[in-house]
């Protein structure tokens, strides 16, 4: 009798540890967020792909990149995958304070996202990268659409909310134009390219276009903690946002707080995953210049890359 019930608890015990591998994590679909710009869709199908090869069921859903944060605050997302502190960083930091999101990770990858010129533009307007100089040069950068101001070709609306701000609290002689998407940009940047237009728009690193068209970020002055906040920091007392962004930003992975607890093991491994410049670059690269559609480039990378994400799993 007393033999046979030890056998029992010897049964149970092994079936709990089997089932401490996969078992443990909810069916349920992880929900990934994919946005506007390639290296983060194609970082969203390489780690899904990563889950799904570990049995989970995972769901994309196309989210608005600064909402994102307060919807994996309340669950309805489960994660986000590049946190770009100069463009979301302040959401973040926002949903951080509220609760419900987990600062998980910081990739490797160093990240600066700002105004930005191909090099042509430099010759059309030597002092820069120096802000007031760009200023300066202002006229150069005049379209049928600002008048006698430059243009500044920002990204789509949901990526940076202060440029215009910053325009009015450095007293720049300029319009911030929006562009409707991230081909659009590369899209004018080539245009501008057949006949050495000077043009200054926003970019980011890591990316695709540094390895197409070599240039160089304007130099607001620099970024300090608050200056987004506090008019007292940077050069104007009166204004908030009269600095430039972050020139050595974090990118980061974010998540629910439920999710250690709904998905142990693919918390685990979210924990560990961890990309660099070059490997973000390429994600990339592999849409914006070789033309693959996302899913296709994630395989791709995942082929090209298991040294890096096999021991994440292992
Ligand atoms: C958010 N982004 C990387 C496009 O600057």
């Amino acid at each position: 009798m007393q033999r046979h019930a030890k056998l029992l608890i010897g049964a149970a015990a092994v079936a709990l540890t089997a089932a401490q591998g996969h078992a443990q994590d909810s069916s349920d679909p992880i929900i990934i967020p994919t946005h506007n710009w390639s290296s983060q869709i194609v970082m969203s199908h390489v780690v899904g792909n990563i889950f799904e090869d570990m049995g989970m069921s995972v769901e994309f859903i196309s989210a608005d990149s600064q909402a994102v944060y307060e919807a994996i605050r309340l669950g309805d997302v489960t994660l986000g995958l590049e946190v770009w502190e100069g463009a979301f960083g302040a959401s973040f930091s926002a949903a951080l304070e509220k609760g419900g999101i987990l600062d998980v990770a910081t990739h490797d990858a160093i990240t600066r996202e700002d105004w930005w010129y191909p090099m042509w533009t430099k010759e059309a307007c030597p002092g820069l990268p120096d802000w007031e100089a760009l200023n300066a040069c202002a006229e150069i950068f005049a379209t049928p659409e600002t008048g006698d101001r430059g243009r500044f070709l920002g990204g789509p609306v949901d990526w940076l909310k202060n440029d215009q701000q910053r325009v009015d609290a450095l007293g720049m002689n300029f319009t911030v134009v929006n562009a409707g998407s991230a081909a659009a940009l590369w899209a004018e940047l080539a245009a501008a390219e057949r006949d050495s237009t000077p043009i200054v728009l926003f970019n980011w690193t890591p990316n695709f276009a540094e390895a197409v068209w070599p240039g160089e970020f304007v130099e607001f002055p620099a970024w300090e903690e608050g200056c987004d906040k506090d008019p007292a920091l940077g050069p104007n007392p009166d204004a908030t946002y009269d600095c430039g962004n972050p020139a050595d930003g974090y990118l980061k992975i974010a998540a629910w707080d439920g999710m250690p607890e709904k998905w142990p093991t693919a918390f685990a491994v979210l924990e560990r995953i961890n990309f660099s410049n070059p490997q973000i670059a390429e994600m990339a690269k592999l849409v914006d210049i070789d033309g693959l559609d996302p899913e296709d480039a994630a395989l791709a990378w995942l082929e090209a890359n298991e040294d890096t994400w096999r021991p994440w799993v292992e």
